[in-house]
């Protein structure tokens, strides 16, 4: 893949329509993954074939230099491949002009987003990568990043570190801010996003903290776009379709959708054109979309995956799981959620199973698994919260996190070890070694874990008495029979 090599593509295949040449820098992004890539690219990607070319992407590396490696010898172009059981279609995408690798060069980076002509720093750096504490969203002053940052300011390695750099750059040079657009699933991102970058700036120095909190817009956004990270199986059907070698195509399906805060420092493309809409109040989107899709993957992942199910979809083709998750979408989640005006959230919930049904992609529930103690909060606590409120029943999320607590343990039930991918795994694991198999001595052990769960959950009978009852049958039976009892 190269610009050289885009005449010859096969016709069905799309390929900027642009002249990439004529565009500029606008947009600095930190996070370059495979999300990035199928989902806020594609939409600038429409942006730049409508014509207005200001708002090139630079896309950042916060660690490996990977993305870079593959997509610099190929001009930055990449394919993203849409999949569905209808069949595939391919797009060349041209909007990242240039790819940099942080801890190569931060000095580059922060120049570029000190820039005038950087007007929006997007990110997608994953839950973890906002250095906060999960349960409250405040900065978490004891991160060892944030440590590192604030005694090396001009070679930072957070977001958080970037972004407060870049922001009192800016600020010296008396030239405006950008705004801060987070496109990572938290709840209230943009919030969540001002108070951690507000916070450290804070530790800098007061006149940088308030600089920030009066002057840089950190506009929430809802994200949703299913992005399987990308195999070499993907990069064969890639070539074999484009007659050529993609380093790394990204793979997604048909649906996407991307709701944004309508709050901008200096401007901003018109992303309606890519499909995404403007709206004063994100949070009714962010919550829908975190507690229906989220909150059902990862009880997915993990009841999935102890199971034995690899995928999404295969487990997805195991109709007690399918059950349960129409049940809990529909009798335990869907009551949360505030009305959104014109929507129809049953249509929603029965498009989601149909997405998690997609047979062309490969989703593992592996993948989905990682960072739990980053995603269950959001995903299924704020949901708990809520029905314990209410006074009404949650047995089946009670089982998703029940899923969550045995999954981090770390064995499979065949007694297999689970490669368990989270900031927090070192000591979620200690905490099950010493409880053993005895569900109410680990749901108490996990339950001490108050940056997880806050001092409310484990205050309230209830909660602990339906986790410990779902991870008791978990024990007891496995997950596919447990699944069955309450599908
Ligand atoms: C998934 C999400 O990996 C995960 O945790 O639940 O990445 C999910 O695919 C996206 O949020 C869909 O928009």
């Amino acid at each position: 893949m190269s610009s050289a090599a885009l005449p010859a593509l096969p016709a069905d295949v799309a390929r900027p329509p642009y002249d990439r040449d004529a565009v500029r820098i606008g947009i600095v992004h930190l996070g370059l993954g495979a999300f990035h890539r199928a989902h806020q690219a594609v939409a600038t990607e429409a942006v730049l074939a409508g014509g207005d070319h200001a708002w090139g992407i630079a896309g950042v590396s916060l660690r490996s230099p990977d993305t870079r490696d593959a997509l610099e010898p190929q001009d930055g172009l990449y394919t993203v491949a849409v999949r569905s059981g209808e069949g595939d279609r391919f797009q060349v995408v041209g909007a990242i002009l240039r790819q940099l690798v942080a801890p190569e060069d931060p000095e580059a980076v922060l120049a570029l987003m000190a820039a005038p002509t950087t007007r929006i720093v997007s990110l997608t750096v994953t839950e973890k990568g906002y250095c906060h504490l999960p349960a409250t969203g405040e900065l978490d002053r004891d991160h060892p990043d944030i440590v590192h940052d604030l005694a090396n300011p001009h070679a930072p390695r957070s977001a958080p570190g970037f972004l407060v750099e870049a922001l009192h750059r800016r600020r010296e040079r008396g030239l405006p801010p950008f705004t801060v657009l987070s496109c990572d699933n938290l709840p209230a991102n943009g919030e969540t996003a001002r108070r951690v970058v507000s916070a450290f700036a804070e530790l800098r120095g007061a006149a940088l903290g308030g600089f920030v909190a009066r002057e840089v817009p950190f506009p929430s956004t809802m994200v949703d776009r299913i992005v399987p990270a990308t195999t070499d199986a993907d990069r064969a059907l890639v070539a074999g379709a484009l007659g050529r070698e993609d380093a790394w195509p990204v793979m997604t399906e048909p649906f996407s959708q991307w709701v944004i805060e309508d709050r901008f420092a200096d401007g901003r493309p018109d992303w309606t054109v890519g499909g995404a809409r403007f709206v004063a109040d994100v949070e009714p989107f962010e919550l829908m979309k975190l507690r229906l899709l989220n909150g059902s993957h990862s009880t997915l992942a993990y009841l999935g995956y102890l199971a034995g199910h690899e995928t999404v979809s295969q487990a997805m083709a195991d109709e007690p799981f399918a059950a349960l998750l129409a049940g809990m979408m529909s009798q335990e989640i869907a009551p949360t959620l505030p009305p959104l005006f014109g929507f129809d959230l049953a249509a929603y919930r029965a498009e989601l199973l149909e997405r998690f049904r997609n047979p062309a992609l490969r989703h593992r529930t592996w993948q989905i698994a990682m960072d739990g103690s980053q995603k269950v909060p959001q995903r299924l606590l704020g949901t708990i919260r809520d029905r314990l409120r209410a006074g009404e029943p949650f047995e089946r999320l009670a089982l998703g996190l029940a899923g969550w607590i045995r999954y981090a343990g770390g064995r499979d039930e065949r007694g297999g070890t689970i490669d368990v991918r989270d900031p927090m795994a070192a000591r979620l694991r200690a905490l099950t070694d010493g409880a053993g198999e005895d569900p109410a001595r680990l749901v108490d052990a996990f339950l001490t874990v108050q940056d997880v769960f806050g001092d409310d959950l484990p205050a309230d009978p209830r909660f602990r008495r339906a986790v410990t009852e779902a991870l008791g049958r978990l024990l007891a039976v496995g997950s596919a029979a447990a699944v069955a009892e309450r599908a």
